[in-house]
């Protein structure tokens, strides 16, 4: 072996380590990029995901490849109540106005997530003391300062996140203690008084693996619909599992499409390790069965009628910054794209799905 033979090979072996996976100390085995130059803003409906603003501010790499692939852009914390109303006279636009900055000066449509949840509240709501009128007062001036301060910019919006457990009752949530479930209505009415153009979505997860849930959820949306209430669209969440079925993928979808809402696929991912395995390593084997499931969701979705089409956002952007693995303390792989911003057999199944 030449001396210049032995070096390139020692870099190489160098460059491996570099290209390591920090969670198993394995390399990824699927780092190949596709052969063609798309991305995922060519896709035939807006393909989003949900952005870090610490992490746009502090990493190149990730702001290159958020700018460089989506069409569509859902801020991860930044627009939830207790980023953007710490205290009952303080808003703190930053975060929001910085991702909203950067999706404008790039041609990227906003949603917005999300005007109401009963989790990553401020402690001054949960401490709030102040009767029905008071409460409501604080819903819709939350609502109305939002939707206002981003009217023009923000496309749409999560009105109401995640109102149903999954046996299908309401959740308990503090706004359904202090004001019953139907100020979900009134927190429609709110948002489409304050930007009569920004389209008006109900949020939640489960459609695909719990009847119950699913059944409840369109019971709500069809009865806000037949009331006049002012609501466009449907999330379907999708954090979903490599092994979940098709069928069950496709009941979720289609029921959804049954409502005659715009659909959206609002916080893909698709687990490989949900039986939260700790010594789990990332095969092959699993990105292949990963990129299937892609492909066969974005399928399903491409199907269904243009119309209703609203588009696909992943939650996250890589493996790396993915809340999976710090949220269940696992090693995972959720996403198309790996900790080193290379592009996964997953990011080939999504294209394929529109083939
Ligand atoms: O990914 C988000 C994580 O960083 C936050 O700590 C968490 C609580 O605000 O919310 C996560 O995003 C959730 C989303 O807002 C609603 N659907 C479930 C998502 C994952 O938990």
């Amino acid at each position: 072996m030449t001396k210049k033979l032995f070096a390139a090979l020692v870099l190489a072996s160098l460059l491996g380590c570099a290209n390591m996976d920090h969670t198993t100390l394995m390399p990824d085995p699927v780092t190949t990029p596709p052969s063609n130059s798309a991305t995922l803003k060519d896709m035939p409906f807006p393909f989003g995901a949900a952005v870090n603003a610490s992490l746009l501010r502090s990493n190149a790499s990730y702001k290159a490849l958020v700018v460089k692939e989506f069409s569509s852009i859902t801020a991860e914390n930044a627009m939830k109540f207790g980023t953007l109303h710490p205290a009952e006279s303080t808003y703190n636009w930053t975060d929001a106005d910085e991702i909203v900055a950067l999706a404008q000066a790039n041609g990227k449509r906003i949603h917005g997530h999300t005007l109401n949840w009963y989790k990553s509240l401020p402690t001054w709501v949960t401490n709030f003391q102040g009767d029905t009128q008071a409460w409501e007062n604080l819903l819709k001036t939350h609502i109305q300062t939002v939707v206002g301060h981003f009217k023009g910019k923000v496309a749409s919006w999560d009105v109401v996140n995640e109102a149903f457990e999954d046996d299908g009752t309401y959740r308990n949530s503090i706004w359904v203690q202090k004001l019953g479930t139907d100020y979900i209505a009134r927190a429609f009415q709110y948002a489409r008084q304050a930007d009569p153009d920004a389209l008006l979505f109900y949020n939640d997860y489960g459609h695909e693996y719990s009847t119950a849930k699913r059944t409840a959820i369109l019971n709500l949306v069809t009865s806000l619909k037949t009331r006049g209430i002012p609501i466009d669209g449907l999330g379907l969440q999708m954090h979903t599992r490599y092994n979940q079925t098709d069928a069950n993928i496709s009941a979720a979808i289609t029921s959804a499409v049954a409502t005659g809402l715009k659909v959206h696929i609002s916080e893909l991912d698709i687990a490989l390790n949900p039986d939260n395995n700790q010594s789990l390593t990332y095969t092959a084997s699993l990105a292949d069965q990963q990129a299937a499931k892609y492909k066969s969701i974005v399928k399903m979705y491409y199907a269904i009628p243009k119309a209703q089409q609203f588009g696909i956002t992943i939650w996250n952007v890589t493996d790396g910054d993915s809340w999976i693995p710090v949220e269940y303390n696992r090693p995972d792989w959720p996403l198309p794209f790996d900790r080193n911003y290379q592009r996964k057999a997953a990011y080939q199944g999504i294209l394929d799905g529109v083939k």
